[in-house]
């Protein structure tokens, strides 16, 4: 039993044991410009009574393409307490309230996360996505309710990386995944509605502004960077 949970008055027994587990993990609490000013779990920080009363907090998102620029897309997991089923990009997460992932200097914390839950989502090993590949975009200030107890409200790191992986899904947090080309990610935004594919906010979010752009560019992205602005979207 968690006593977080309890102190909540929160039933988590219907949720998958390993990812009510994961509700344990400390976030990164920030203030509208992305100073780190606490700690809260995952669980506290998803829930949307506390997001309705501002609570913000730090993540990522990796868009990794193949040498063909072609796109790997993720099916979330059955067993994910938010967004299960949804296809998203890559993977997403949060860097940790801990010493290696807290460090600001060259998004060197957030690199570390990423690389983190490539390796736990997906099964890529580090040295195939080493942190210095990473290009880091700019950052995305969204908020999206998933259910009515549950919702993202993140300032998120948008991370590129064009590297050839190996793949070794965990069936836990990736129910299935593909890589996509340019024409055939607009067919599967295009269609979505219609088949009853779902597809999480931050990425509808992305590809709606900025993701055909950088996608582009994919070979000479540096012209595109833009560290300072937070986007809100
Ligand atoms: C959270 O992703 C981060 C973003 C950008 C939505 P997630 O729900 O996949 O996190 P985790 O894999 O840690 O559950
Ligand atoms: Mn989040």
């Amino acid at each position: 039993t968690n006593t977080e949970s309890a102190k909540q008055g929160l039933d988590l027994s219907n949720y998958d044991e390993e990812q009510v587990r994961l509700m344990g993990e400390m976030c990164i609490m920030l203030d509208n410009d992305d100073n780190a000013i606490g700690a809260e779990s995952k669980k506290t920080s998803h829930l949307m009574g506390n997001i309705n009363k501002g609570m913000l907090h730090r993540a990522f998102s990796v868009f990794l393409f193949d040498s063909q620029n072609r796109l790997l897309l993720q099916q979330r997991a059955s067993e994910k307490i938010t967004f299960p089923d949804h296809f998203t990009n890559t993977c997403c997460s949060h860097p940790l309230a801990i010493p290696s992932e807290v460090v600001e200097e060259g998004q060197l914390g957030v690199r570390r996360a990423a690389q983190r839950k490539l390796e736990h989502e997906l099964g890529i090993k580090p040295e195939q996505v080493p942190l210095d590949k990473f290009k880091y975009l700019t950052r995305i200030h969204y908020m999206a309710p998933s259910d009515g107890m549950w919702g993202e409200h993140e300032i998120d790191y948008i991370l590129f990386i064009k590297a050839d992986v190996d793949l070794d899904i965990n069936p836990n947090e990736v129910k299935s995944y593909k890589y996509v080309s340019m024409d055939e990610m607009k067919e599967i935004i295009a269609t979505a509605e219609e088949k009853g594919v779902l597809l999480t906010p931050w990425f509808k979010l992305i590809d709606e502004t900025f993701l055909y752009k950088w996608w582009a560019s994919i070979d000479n992205l540096d012209a595109l960077v833009d560290e300072e602005t937070i986007h809100r979207l």
